[in-house]
């Protein structure tokens, strides 16, 4: 399989979800400023123009980061990371998945963004922090009381909810009555898999020097 993924985007969490189930892969840095990457147009990829988008060991192009996770799961399903149709774990999963990608990972981009898919104006960060806040307090009041979303287990929507609480840091929010989503985002960073992707990964792409 390969990832296309910008570093610290919302591809991190396919990424540490090919990390957490072993099977081999490669990554392919996609540059959001110019949509290239070593092959030339991003575009001809994902036409959408975006990360993450994952080719298959098949051949297929899979997109949108909520059925990427989904689809890394199912390929590996002695790992338990998601659940099969039909019981609770399985629609509170894909619950967390669509709450996380509507609700959290849209809001986090600023409309005034120019260039890049993080606030950078102290306008823009009010703004998005006020669109935030409420939608991950919800997930706080959840995680005070477990240390994952589904049945205390980590499964695919922690990995995508790691990348809002890697973002909160970012954009250093911080966790100002968020101690559920702080717990969550250390323990995240103890796993092997994540540890070993944010090393890979390295600077978020916006930090980078141009
Ligand atoms: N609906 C898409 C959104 C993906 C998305 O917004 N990706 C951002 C990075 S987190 C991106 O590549 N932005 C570049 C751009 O919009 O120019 C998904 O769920 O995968």
């Amino acid at each position: 399989m390969k990832l296309f993924y910008a570093s610290g985007a919302s591809s991190l969490a396919p990424h540490i979800l090919l990390e957490e189930i072993g099977q081999d892969y490669q990554l392919e840095k996609v540059n959001l400023d110019t949509k290239t990457w070593a092959g030339g147009d991003y575009n001809q990829i994902n036409a959408k123009s975006y990360v993450p988008t994952l080719e298959t060991n098949d051949g297929r192009l899979i997109t949108e980061c909520a059925v990427i996770l989904e689809y890394l799961c199912v390929t590996e399903p002695t790992k338990n990371l998601i659940a099969i149709y039909d019981s609770d774990d399985y629609w509170q999963q894909r619950m967390y998945l669509n709450y996380i990608a509507t609700e959290l990972h849209k809001n986090f981009i600023s409309p005034f963004r120019k260039g890049n898919w993080l606030p950078n104006t102290k306008d823009s960060k009010e703004l998005v922090y006020s669109r935030v806040a409420p939608r991950l307090q919800y997930l706080n009041q959840i995680l005070l009381n477990a240390n994952y979303l589904v049945n205390n287990q980590f499964s695919a929507p922690d990995a995508y909810l790691f990348v809002m609480t890697n973002w909160l840091r970012r954009l250093e929010f911080g966790f100002k009555n968020l101690a559920g989503l702080e717990k969550f985002d250390q323990q995240m960073r103890q796993r092997p898999a994540v540890q070993r992707v944010l090393a890979q990964e390295g600077k978020p792409h916006s930090l980078q020097d141009k």
